[in-house]
Protein backbone atom coordinates (compact mmCIF):
# COMPACT_ATOMS: atom_id res chain seq x y z
CA UNK A 1 0.00 0.00 0.00
CA UNK A 2 2.79 2.33 1.03
CA UNK A 3 4.57 1.03 -2.24
CA UNK A 4 2.10 2.52 -4.49
CA UNK A 5 1.53 5.84 -2.75
CA UNK A 6 4.83 6.82 -2.75
CA UNK A 7 6.14 4.83 -5.60
CA UNK A 8 3.63 6.24 -8.11
CA UNK A 9 4.84 6.04 -12.37
CA UNK A 10 4.95 9.87 -11.77
CA UNK A 11 8.45 9.04 -10.12
CA UNK A 12 7.48 9.28 -6.55
CA UNK A 13 9.42 9.05 -3.49
CA UNK A 14 9.99 5.19 -3.34
CA UNK A 15 9.86 4.42 0.65
CA UNK A 16 13.19 1.81 -0.33
CA UNK A 17 15.19 5.53 -0.35
CA UNK A 18 14.44 6.17 2.96
CA UNK A 19 17.96 5.64 4.93
CA UNK A 20 19.33 7.97 2.27
CA UNK A 21 17.70 11.23 4.08
CA UNK A 22 18.87 10.08 7.75
CA UNK A 23 20.06 12.34 9.76
CA UNK A 24 23.75 12.38 10.33
CA UNK A 25 23.32 11.36 14.28
CA UNK A 26 20.60 8.22 13.57
CA UNK A 27 23.29 7.26 10.00
CA UNK A 28 26.17 6.89 13.03
CA UNK A 29 23.93 5.57 15.66
CA UNK A 30 23.13 2.87 13.08
CA UNK A 31 26.38 2.58 11.87
CA UNK A 32 27.89 2.18 14.83
CA UNK A 33 25.53 -0.48 16.43
CA UNK A 34 26.52 -3.00 12.82
CA UNK A 35 29.96 -2.06 12.83
CA UNK A 36 30.54 -3.40 16.73
CA UNK A 37 28.04 -6.40 15.36
CA UNK A 38 29.90 -7.27 12.12
CA UNK A 39 33.38 -7.55 13.68
CA UNK A 40 31.48 -9.90 16.46
CA UNK A 41 30.27 -12.36 13.76
CA UNK A 42 33.92 -12.23 11.91
CA UNK A 43 35.62 -12.74 14.70
CA UNK A 44 33.53 -15.62 15.83
CA UNK A 45 33.34 -17.41 12.53
CA UNK A 46 36.31 -16.02 10.69
CA UNK A 47 39.78 -17.83 11.31
CA UNK A 48 42.09 -15.40 9.42
CA UNK A 49 40.21 -12.12 11.27
CA UNK A 50 40.36 -13.58 14.57
CA UNK A 51 44.00 -14.50 14.08
CA UNK A 52 45.14 -10.80 12.97
CA UNK A 53 42.33 -9.52 16.05
CA UNK A 54 44.31 -11.41 18.25
CA UNK A 55 47.91 -10.47 16.88
CA UNK A 56 47.00 -6.97 17.63
CA UNK A 57 45.56 -7.48 21.19
CA UNK A 58 42.02 -6.61 19.83
CA UNK A 59 38.84 -8.77 20.70
CA UNK A 60 35.17 -7.43 19.28
CA UNK A 61 35.09 -5.22 22.46
CA UNK A 62 37.54 -3.01 21.41
CA UNK A 63 35.40 -1.57 19.14
CA UNK A 64 33.37 1.71 20.95
CA UNK A 65 33.08 4.12 18.54
CA UNK A 66 33.34 4.37 14.99
CA UNK A 67 36.54 5.75 15.36
CA UNK A 68 37.94 2.44 16.53
CA UNK A 69 37.93 0.96 12.81
CA UNK A 70 40.84 2.42 12.58
CA UNK A 71 42.51 -0.48 15.10
CA UNK A 72 41.08 -2.95 12.72
CA UNK A 73 43.57 -5.04 10.54
CA UNK A 74 43.05 -4.16 6.89
CA UNK A 75 41.60 -7.20 4.27
CA UNK A 76 43.03 -7.78 1.46
CA UNK A 77 42.80 -9.07 -2.51
CA UNK A 78 45.17 -11.76 -1.91
CA UNK A 79 43.18 -12.77 1.38
CA UNK A 80 40.76 -14.19 -0.98
CA UNK A 81 42.95 -15.82 -2.79
CA UNK A 82 44.71 -17.64 0.03
CA UNK A 83 41.78 -18.68 1.33
CA UNK A 84 40.29 -19.77 -1.74
CA UNK A 85 37.21 -20.74 -2.13
CA UNK A 86 35.35 -21.02 0.99
CA UNK A 87 37.74 -19.41 3.60
CA UNK A 88 36.45 -16.19 4.59
CA UNK A 89 32.91 -17.58 4.77
CA UNK A 90 30.97 -16.99 8.57
CA UNK A 91 27.76 -18.84 7.53
CA UNK A 92 27.36 -22.45 6.98
CA UNK A 93 27.33 -23.45 3.57
CA UNK A 94 23.50 -24.33 4.63
CA UNK A 95 22.37 -20.71 4.99
CA UNK A 96 24.33 -19.56 2.03
CA UNK A 97 22.00 -19.13 -0.93
CA UNK A 98 24.39 -17.91 -3.40
CA UNK A 99 27.46 -18.19 -4.60
CA UNK A 100 29.06 -15.08 -7.21
CA UNK A 101 32.47 -14.92 -8.72
CA UNK A 102 34.91 -12.41 -10.45
CA UNK A 103 37.54 -13.43 -12.52
CA UNK A 104 40.25 -10.99 -11.31
CA UNK A 105 42.81 -10.44 -13.39
CA UNK A 106 45.24 -13.35 -12.15
CA UNK A 107 45.01 -16.37 -11.11
CA UNK A 108 42.13 -18.26 -9.45
CA UNK A 109 39.39 -16.04 -9.17
CA UNK A 110 37.94 -14.99 -5.93
CA UNK A 111 34.81 -16.02 -4.34
CA UNK A 112 31.67 -14.53 -2.57
CA UNK A 113 28.58 -15.26 -0.85
CA UNK A 114 25.43 -14.38 -0.05
CA UNK A 115 22.49 -15.52 2.65
CA UNK A 116 19.04 -14.50 2.55
CA UNK A 117 18.86 -11.50 4.15
CA UNK A 118 22.47 -10.53 1.80
CA UNK A 119 20.30 -10.66 -0.82
CA UNK A 120 17.44 -9.04 0.28
CA UNK A 121 20.22 -5.71 1.53
CA UNK A 122 21.85 -6.47 -2.11
CA UNK A 123 18.14 -6.09 -3.83
CA UNK A 124 17.52 -2.82 -1.61
CA UNK A 125 20.82 -1.02 -2.35
CA UNK A 126 20.08 -1.54 -5.42
CA UNK A 127 16.33 -0.45 -5.82
CA UNK A 128 17.83 2.89 -3.83
CA UNK A 129 20.70 2.95 -6.66
CA UNK A 130 18.03 2.64 -9.16
CA UNK A 131 15.34 5.05 -7.24
CA UNK A 132 18.93 7.85 -7.15
CA UNK A 133 19.01 7.59 -10.94
CA UNK A 134 15.14 8.75 -11.33
CA UNK A 135 14.12 5.45 -12.28
CA UNK A 136 10.36 4.48 -10.80
CA UNK A 137 7.76 2.00 -10.71
CA UNK A 138 6.00 1.83 -14.56
CA UNK A 139 9.80 2.27 -16.15
CA UNK A 140 10.63 -0.36 -18.36
CA UNK A 141 14.57 -1.68 -17.45
CA UNK A 142 16.87 -3.25 -20.01
CA UNK A 143 19.64 -4.96 -17.95
CA UNK A 144 21.90 -5.10 -20.55
CA UNK A 145 24.53 -6.28 -17.03
CA UNK A 146 26.08 -9.82 -17.69
CA UNK A 147 24.21 -12.86 -15.82
CA UNK A 148 25.96 -15.20 -14.48
CA UNK A 149 28.81 -15.29 -11.94
CA UNK A 150 29.48 -11.55 -12.44
CA UNK A 151 27.35 -9.56 -10.17
CA UNK A 152 26.13 -7.15 -12.38
CA UNK A 153 23.25 -8.92 -14.24
CA UNK A 154 21.61 -10.43 -11.00
CA UNK A 155 22.32 -7.30 -8.64
CA UNK A 156 20.31 -5.25 -11.48
CA UNK A 157 17.76 -7.40 -11.45
CA UNK A 158 16.70 -7.80 -8.03
CA UNK A 159 16.87 -3.83 -7.67
CA UNK A 160 15.01 -3.71 -10.47
CA UNK A 161 12.24 -5.33 -9.08
CA UNK A 162 12.23 -4.32 -5.74
CA UNK A 163 11.49 -1.15 -6.75
CA UNK A 164 8.30 -1.98 -9.38
CA UNK A 165 10.23 -1.73 -12.15
CA UNK A 166 9.69 -3.60 -15.33
CA UNK A 167 12.80 -5.79 -15.89
CA UNK A 168 14.20 -7.04 -19.70
CA UNK A 169 17.28 -9.67 -18.72
CA UNK A 170 18.66 -9.69 -21.59
CA UNK A 171 22.14 -9.70 -20.02
CA UNK A 172 25.37 -8.35 -22.37
CA UNK A 173 25.57 -9.01 -26.03
CA UNK A 174 23.95 -9.78 -29.24
CA UNK A 175 23.58 -6.04 -29.89
CA UNK A 176 21.22 -5.99 -33.09
CA UNK A 177 18.03 -7.94 -30.63
CA UNK A 178 19.22 -4.97 -27.91
CA UNK A 179 18.51 -2.77 -30.25
CA UNK A 180 15.04 -4.08 -31.87
CA UNK A 181 14.11 -4.66 -27.67
CA UNK A 182 14.81 -1.24 -27.01
CA UNK A 183 12.64 0.04 -29.79
CA UNK A 184 9.85 -2.96 -29.94
CA UNK A 185 9.52 -2.87 -25.84
CA UNK A 186 9.66 1.06 -25.00
CA UNK A 187 12.47 0.72 -22.91
CA UNK A 188 12.64 3.98 -20.38
CA UNK A 189 15.57 2.93 -19.02
CA UNK A 190 19.04 0.92 -19.72
CA UNK A 191 22.21 -0.71 -17.47
CA UNK A 192 25.36 -1.85 -18.76
CA UNK A 193 28.89 -0.99 -18.70
CA UNK A 194 29.82 2.32 -20.83
CA UNK A 195 31.71 0.96 -23.13
CA UNK A 196 29.02 -1.42 -23.98
CA UNK A 197 26.58 1.23 -24.83
CA UNK A 198 28.97 3.31 -26.58
CA UNK A 199 29.25 0.05 -29.15
CA UNK A 200 24.72 -0.21 -28.77
CA UNK A 201 25.16 3.83 -30.00
CA UNK A 202 27.18 3.38 -33.22
CA UNK A 203 25.06 -0.31 -34.28
CA UNK A 204 22.01 1.90 -33.51
CA UNK A 205 23.10 4.20 -36.28
CA UNK A 206 24.55 1.77 -38.65
CA UNK A 207 20.77 0.21 -37.91
CA UNK A 208 19.42 3.85 -38.74
CA UNK A 209 17.86 3.72 -35.42
CA UNK A 210 17.97 7.45 -34.00
CA UNK A 211 17.88 6.53 -30.02
CA UNK A 212 17.20 9.75 -29.41
CA UNK A 213 13.71 9.38 -30.65
CA UNK A 214 12.50 6.86 -28.64
CA UNK A 215 11.46 6.83 -24.93
CA UNK A 216 14.64 6.02 -23.39
CA UNK A 217 15.59 8.19 -20.51
CA UNK A 218 18.11 7.21 -18.55
CA UNK A 219 21.30 4.83 -18.68
CA UNK A 220 22.89 3.27 -15.55
CA UNK A 221 26.47 2.68 -16.15
CA UNK A 222 29.16 0.87 -14.12
CA UNK A 223 31.77 -1.44 -13.94
CA UNK A 224 34.57 0.33 -15.50
CA UNK A 225 35.73 3.56 -15.01
CA UNK A 226 34.48 6.36 -17.23
CA UNK A 227 35.05 9.91 -17.70
CA UNK A 228 32.83 12.77 -18.29
CA UNK A 229 33.89 13.45 -21.61
CA UNK A 230 32.31 9.94 -22.21
CA UNK A 231 29.51 10.89 -20.16
CA UNK A 232 28.85 13.43 -22.74
CA UNK A 233 29.33 11.51 -26.13
CA UNK A 234 26.80 9.42 -24.36
CA UNK A 235 23.88 11.75 -23.48
CA UNK A 236 24.50 13.51 -26.73
CA UNK A 237 23.79 10.23 -28.96
CA UNK A 238 21.32 8.24 -27.01
CA UNK A 239 19.22 11.52 -25.54
CA UNK A 240 19.15 10.69 -22.37
CA UNK A 241 20.76 10.97 -18.75
CA UNK A 242 23.57 9.07 -17.99
CA UNK A 243 24.66 7.90 -13.89
CA UNK A 244 27.51 6.25 -12.59
CA UNK A 245 26.99 3.43 -10.39
CA UNK A 246 29.79 1.46 -8.19
CA UNK A 247 30.34 -1.09 -6.26
CA UNK A 248 32.62 -4.64 -6.40
CA UNK A 249 31.73 -8.31 -5.69
CA UNK A 250 34.18 -8.29 -3.24
CA UNK A 251 31.59 -6.01 -1.16
CA UNK A 252 28.23 -6.73 -2.33
CA UNK A 253 28.26 -6.05 -6.40
CA UNK A 254 26.62 -3.58 -7.55
CA UNK A 255 25.03 -1.19 -4.93
CA UNK A 256 27.78 0.05 -2.81
CA UNK A 257 27.30 3.93 -4.27
CA UNK A 258 25.14 5.73 -7.20
CA UNK A 259 24.85 8.87 -8.51
CA UNK A 260 22.00 11.26 -8.41
CA UNK A 261 20.02 13.77 -10.32
CA UNK A 262 22.57 16.23 -9.69
CA UNK A 263 25.44 14.21 -11.41
CA UNK A 264 28.03 15.50 -8.86
CA UNK A 265 29.70 12.51 -7.14
CA UNK A 266 28.57 9.32 -5.80
CA UNK A 267 26.71 8.61 -2.51
CA UNK A 268 28.03 5.46 -0.66
CA UNK A 269 25.09 3.78 0.89
CA UNK A 270 27.11 4.07 4.06
CA UNK A 271 24.54 2.54 5.95
CA UNK A 272 25.69 -0.75 4.85
CA UNK A 273 29.20 0.30 3.82
CA UNK A 274 31.83 2.32 5.94
CA UNK A 275 33.61 4.13 3.94
CA UNK A 276 37.52 5.43 5.16
CA UNK A 277 40.03 6.76 2.55
CA UNK A 278 43.79 5.85 3.32
CA UNK A 279 46.57 6.65 2.16
CA UNK A 280 47.70 3.91 -0.25
CA UNK A 281 51.28 3.73 1.08
CA UNK A 282 51.31 4.24 4.59
CA UNK A 283 47.87 3.32 5.39
CA UNK A 284 47.34 6.33 7.15
CA UNK A 285 43.11 7.49 7.16
CA UNK A 286 43.54 10.80 5.39
CA UNK A 287 40.96 13.62 5.93
CA UNK A 288 37.73 13.94 4.61
CA UNK A 289 38.44 15.69 0.83
CA UNK A 290 41.87 14.20 0.36
CA UNK A 291 42.39 11.61 -2.36
CA UNK A 292 43.66 8.22 -1.68
CA UNK A 293 42.17 4.55 -1.94
CA UNK A 294 38.40 3.85 -1.22
CA UNK A 295 38.74 1.12 1.82
CA UNK A 296 35.26 -0.37 2.86
CA UNK A 297 33.34 -2.44 5.90
CA UNK A 298 30.37 -4.02 4.72
CA UNK A 299 28.35 -3.12 7.93
CA UNK A 300 25.77 -5.67 7.56
CA UNK A 301 26.90 -8.73 5.55
CA UNK A 302 26.59 -12.34 6.93
CA UNK A 303 27.50 -14.77 4.46
CA UNK A 304 31.34 -12.66 3.89
CA UNK A 305 31.95 -9.61 6.03
CA UNK A 306 34.47 -7.97 5.01
CA UNK A 307 36.32 -5.83 7.18
CA UNK A 308 38.27 -2.61 6.02
CA UNK A 309 38.99 -3.93 2.29
CA UNK A 310 41.25 -2.49 0.41
CA UNK A 311 39.54 -1.73 -2.63
CA UNK A 312 42.03 -0.49 -4.49
CA UNK A 313 39.93 2.49 -6.41
CA UNK A 314 41.21 5.93 -5.85
CA UNK A 315 38.78 8.42 -4.82
CA UNK A 316 38.38 11.40 -2.03
CA UNK A 317 34.97 12.16 -0.11
CA UNK A 318 32.90 15.52 -0.92
CA UNK A 319 31.81 16.74 2.36
CA UNK A 320 29.30 19.18 0.91
CA UNK A 321 25.67 18.65 0.94
CA UNK A 322 24.15 17.39 -2.00
CA UNK A 323 21.36 19.05 -3.60
CA UNK A 324 19.29 16.34 -3.81
CA UNK A 325 18.85 16.30 -0.54
CA UNK A 326 20.66 12.71 0.27
CA UNK A 327 22.17 12.57 3.75
CA UNK A 328 24.58 9.65 2.67
CA UNK A 329 28.37 10.97 2.08
CA UNK A 330 29.49 11.26 -1.86
CA UNK A 331 32.59 9.78 -3.31
CA UNK A 332 34.01 11.21 -6.48
CA UNK A 333 33.93 9.17 -9.86
CA UNK A 334 36.74 6.47 -9.40
CA UNK A 335 39.06 7.20 -12.44
CA UNK A 336 41.54 5.57 -11.01
CA UNK A 337 42.90 1.81 -9.76
CA UNK A 338 46.07 1.83 -7.91
CA UNK A 339 46.81 -0.95 -9.82
CA UNK A 340 45.89 0.20 -12.94
CA UNK A 341 48.93 2.65 -13.34
CA UNK A 342 51.48 2.63 -15.33
CA UNK A 343 54.70 4.30 -15.71
CA UNK A 344 56.02 5.95 -18.94
CA UNK A 345 59.37 7.86 -18.86
CA UNK A 346 59.01 8.51 -15.38
CA UNK A 347 55.22 9.70 -15.13
CA UNK A 348 52.68 7.96 -13.48
CA UNK A 349 49.94 7.18 -16.40
CA UNK A 350 45.92 6.08 -15.74
CA UNK A 351 43.83 5.09 -18.88
CA UNK A 352 41.44 7.35 -17.58
CA UNK A 353 43.87 10.16 -19.05
CA UNK A 354 43.67 8.82 -21.84
CA UNK A 355 40.58 8.44 -22.13
CA UNK A 356 39.94 12.46 -21.11
CA UNK A 357 42.16 13.57 -23.61
CA UNK A 358 41.52 11.59 -27.01
CA UNK A 359 37.58 12.63 -26.39
CA UNK A 360 37.70 16.38 -26.27
CA UNK A 361 39.25 16.02 -29.53
CA UNK A 362 36.77 16.80 -32.43
CA UNK A 363 37.28 14.02 -34.63
CA UNK A 364 37.92 11.00 -32.83
CA UNK A 365 35.82 7.72 -31.98
CA UNK A 366 35.65 6.97 -27.99
CA UNK A 367 36.88 3.56 -29.10
CA UNK A 368 40.82 3.10 -28.22
CA UNK A 369 43.30 0.90 -26.46
CA UNK A 370 46.50 1.66 -24.94
CA UNK A 371 49.71 -1.18 -25.84
CA UNK A 372 52.16 -0.85 -23.94
CA UNK A 373 55.74 -2.43 -24.52
CA UNK A 374 59.07 -3.16 -23.59
CA UNK A 375 62.25 -2.05 -25.72
CA UNK A 376 65.75 -2.34 -24.06
CA UNK A 377 64.41 -1.80 -20.89
CA UNK A 378 62.17 1.57 -21.25
CA UNK A 379 58.78 1.49 -21.42
CA UNK A 380 56.94 2.47 -23.91
CA UNK A 381 52.88 3.63 -24.61
CA UNK A 382 50.68 3.49 -27.85
CA UNK A 383 47.55 4.78 -28.20
CA UNK A 384 45.08 3.38 -30.97
CA UNK A 385 41.84 5.37 -31.34
CA UNK A 386 39.69 5.57 -34.13
CA UNK A 387 38.36 8.56 -35.69
CA UNK A 388 35.34 9.46 -37.72
CA UNK A 389 34.56 8.08 -41.03
CA UNK A 390 34.82 11.44 -42.67
CA UNK A 391 38.39 12.18 -41.25
CA UNK A 392 39.58 8.73 -42.12
CA UNK A 393 38.31 9.06 -45.90
CA UNK A 394 39.94 12.67 -45.65
CA UNK A 395 43.26 10.55 -45.66
CA UNK A 396 45.76 13.04 -45.08
CA UNK A 397 45.28 16.23 -44.04
CA UNK A 398 42.04 15.80 -41.85
CA UNK A 399 44.18 12.61 -40.43
CA UNK A 400 47.59 14.97 -39.82
CA UNK A 401 44.75 17.83 -38.19
CA UNK A 402 43.44 15.32 -35.63
CA UNK A 403 47.09 13.51 -34.74
CA UNK A 404 48.45 16.86 -34.13
CA UNK A 405 45.45 18.07 -32.10
CA UNK A 406 45.23 14.92 -30.28
CA UNK A 407 49.04 14.35 -29.86
CA UNK A 408 48.68 18.40 -27.93
CA UNK A 409 45.83 17.07 -25.82
CA UNK A 410 47.52 13.72 -24.55
CA UNK A 411 51.04 16.19 -24.03
CA UNK A 412 48.86 18.43 -22.01
CA UNK A 413 47.30 15.88 -20.11
CA UNK A 414 50.01 13.69 -19.48
CA UNK A 415 53.02 15.66 -19.82
CA UNK A 416 54.22 13.08 -22.10
CA UNK A 417 54.37 12.61 -26.24
CA UNK A 418 53.34 9.26 -27.04
CA UNK A 419 52.92 7.22 -30.18
CA UNK A 420 49.49 8.23 -32.26
CA UNK A 421 47.95 5.10 -34.13
CA UNK A 422 44.73 6.43 -35.38
CA UNK A 423 42.59 3.96 -37.51
CA UNK A 424 39.87 2.72 -39.03
CA UNK A 425 36.01 3.15 -37.45
CA UNK A 426 35.25 -0.43 -36.46
CA UNK A 427 38.63 -1.81 -36.41
CA UNK A 428 39.19 -2.17 -32.90
CA UNK A 429 37.68 -4.84 -30.66
CA UNK A 430 33.89 -3.97 -29.02
CA UNK A 431 33.43 -5.35 -25.32
CA UNK A 432 30.02 -6.73 -24.30
CA UNK A 433 31.04 -6.11 -20.45
CA UNK A 434 34.13 -4.56 -19.22
CA UNK A 435 36.05 -3.23 -21.87
CA UNK A 436 40.03 -4.05 -22.18
CA UNK A 437 41.38 -1.12 -22.59
CA UNK A 438 45.16 -1.69 -21.56
CA UNK A 439 46.88 -4.66 -23.81
CA UNK A 440 49.84 -4.90 -21.81
CA UNK A 441 53.28 -6.82 -24.27
CA UNK A 442 55.82 -5.28 -21.68
CA UNK A 443 56.76 -8.90 -20.38
CA UNK A 444 56.34 -10.74 -23.75
CA UNK A 445 58.98 -13.05 -25.18
CA UNK A 446 60.88 -13.10 -21.19
O1 LIG B 1 31.96 -4.43 -11.46
C1 LIG B 1 30.20 -4.58 -9.82
C2 LIG B 1 29.37 -3.65 -10.63
C3 LIG B 1 28.47 -4.15 -11.55
C4 LIG B 1 29.45 -2.28 -10.42
C5 LIG B 1 27.68 -3.29 -12.28
C6 LIG B 1 28.65 -1.39 -11.15
C7 LIG B 1 27.77 -1.91 -12.08
P1 LIG B 1 33.69 -6.36 -9.98
O2 LIG B 1 33.62 -7.14 -11.24
O3 LIG B 1 34.12 -7.08 -8.75
O4 LIG B 1 32.28 -5.76 -9.63
O5 LIG B 1 34.65 -5.13 -10.25
C8 LIG B 1 34.82 -4.14 -9.27
O6 LIG B 1 35.25 -2.45 -10.96
O7 LIG B 1 36.77 -2.20 -7.74
C9 LIG B 1 36.31 -0.77 -9.69
O8 LIG B 1 37.70 -0.84 -9.92
C10 LIG B 1 35.56 -1.06 -10.96
N1 LIG B 1 34.32 -0.27 -11.00
C11 LIG B 1 33.07 -0.67 -10.71
N2 LIG B 1 32.19 0.35 -10.89
C12 LIG B 1 32.93 1.42 -11.29
C13 LIG B 1 32.63 2.78 -11.63
C14 LIG B 1 31.56 -4.89 -10.41
N3 LIG B 1 31.40 3.24 -11.64
C15 LIG B 1 35.75 -3.05 -9.76
N4 LIG B 1 33.68 3.59 -11.97
C16 LIG B 1 35.87 -1.91 -8.78
C17 LIG B 1 34.94 3.13 -11.98
C18 LIG B 1 34.29 1.02 -11.35
N5 LIG B 1 35.27 1.88 -11.69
Amino acid sequence: MLTELWNDAEGGFHPASAPDFLPGSALREVQLRRLRAVVARAYKNVALFRSRMEERGLTPESIQSLADIQHLPFTVKTDLRDTYPFGLFASPMSDVVRLHASSGTTGKPIVVAYTREDVEVWSEVMARTLASCGLHRGDILQNAFGYGLFTGGLGAHYGGETLGATVIPISGGNTDRQIMIIRDFNVSALCCTPSYFTHMIERARELGVDLRELPLRIGIFGAEPWTDGMRRHIEAEAGIKAYDIYGLSEIIGPGVASECSAQEGLHLFEDHFYPEIIDPETGEALPDGEEGELVLTTLSKKAMPMIRYRTRDITSLITEPCACGRTLRRMRRIGRRSDDMFIIRGVNVFPSQVEAALLAVEGTLPHYRIILTRDQGLDRMAVEVEVTPEVFSDKIKALEDVRTRLAQAIEHILGIRVELRLVEPRSLARSEGKAKRVIDRRNEGK
